[in-house]
């Protein structure tokens, strides 16, 4: 059995399985016409893909594993469809998708690009929401143009949610992670609702959009989590989260203290999620992890094993966290 975990949800719309590469085609065999979305860690894009569609191919190496396949699935047979630069999966209210947009043109350009094309999937119906992103940015601290490639991210995104809900837009930002890769493309993942999703923010942290100019021109444009739709059960999508209190990053160069902080972070964000109303209970989803430095993953790995229900799935990922200053970023699916 090639499939390592899976969960589902009371009123299953979405399940995620994490598998090896190997398991690509017997996933598709098994998931039938069921995908909404795969995700594959660790291996370089064009590897084998056993016909998964939508497929993001993030090459940011797995640690302590192999490559690393992430599933979300239907109970209902999905449509495939493409627009602009997206693959798409919907199922009813649900739709899944993934795109790469060459960053040839700038990264302000590909942002932009990226988010017009995702908010403008919203436009067919109402109420309908982006409850997630999966962002991957080469060369994320990278200069352009005097300013570094994550800040110019930055001003493309928040550029692409003023155009489509002006005034309204936080109300409308999605749960995220922002976090380095290599290649050529900005990689975007996202999870979508044809359903009104409530954002959830952070009292131990500054609003991201909030954050005083030293961070660049204008802040990042997403929440600190979001709360999917009843079809979906009510989970709760944790954004990345990292050793930020305030607007400030905590505990530079010391990465017992920052795994400390953003622990208290992720703490917080549970409880603001319960207030808002998630329920929780059900078997945790996977949490996945951002690691500069490989060789801090035995420490994180320990500090997570302690805290969390020993049946949680455990994925990290080596890659760069948009501050430079910043070691570690979590985020998590709680059903
Ligand atoms: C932070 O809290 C750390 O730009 O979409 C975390 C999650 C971070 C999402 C994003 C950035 C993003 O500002 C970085």
């Amino acid at each position: 059995m090639p499939i390592a975990r899976e969960t589902f949800l009371d009123r299953l719309v979405h399940s995620l399985r994490c598998g090896e590469p190997a398991s690509a085609a017997a996933a598709h065999a098994e998931l039938g016409d069921r995908l909404l979305l795969a995700v594959r860690y660790g291996a370089p894009a064009g590897a084998a893909d056993g016909g998964l569609d939508p497929l993001l191919e993030v090459p940011n190496p797995v640690l302590g594993s192999g490559p690393m396949l992430e599933l979300w699935s239907s109970p209902e047979p999905t449509t495939r469809s493409t627009h602009g630069r997206y693959r798409l999966a919907e199922a009813g209210g649900t739709l899944f998708g993934a795109g790469r947009f060459p960053l040839a043109g700038g990264t302000e350009a590909a942002a932009l690009d990226a988010y017009r094309e995702l908010l403008a999937l919203l436009d067919d119906g109402d109420p309908a929401s982006i409850v997630r992103v999966w962002n991957y940015l080469p060369d994320i601290h990278a200069e352009e143009e005097g300013l570094e490639r994550y800040r110019v991210f930055n001003v493309g995104r928040a550029r692409a949610f003023a155009e489509r809900f002006g005034g309204d837009a936080p109300l409308r930002y999605p749960a995220s992670s922002a976090v380095g890769t290599s290649g050529e493309a900005l990689l975007v993942a996202f999870a979508a609702a044809r359903a009104s999703v409530r954002p959830v923010e952070n009292p131990r942290q500054t609003s991201a959009w909030r954050y005083p100019p030293t961070y660049g021109p204008v802040g990042p444009t997403f929440a600190r989590g979001a709360i999917g739709p009843a079809a979906w059960g009510t989970p709760f999508f944790l954004s990345g989260t990292a050793s930020i209190v305030g607007h400030e990053t905590r505990h530079a160069g010391d990465l017992a203290a920052q795994i400390e902080e953003t622990l208290a972070n992720i703490e917080r964000a549970l409880v603001e999620a319960r207030r808002a109303g998630w329920r929780g209970g059900r078997p945790p989803g996977p949490v996945k992890v951002y690691l500069r430095h490989a060789e801090s993953w035995p420490a994180l790995r320990a500090a997570l094993r302690a805290r969390l229900p020993a049946a949680t799935p455990l994925v990290a990922l080596r890659a760069e966290i948009c501050r430079e200053d910043l070691d570690v970023e979590i985020e998590g699916f709680f059903p």
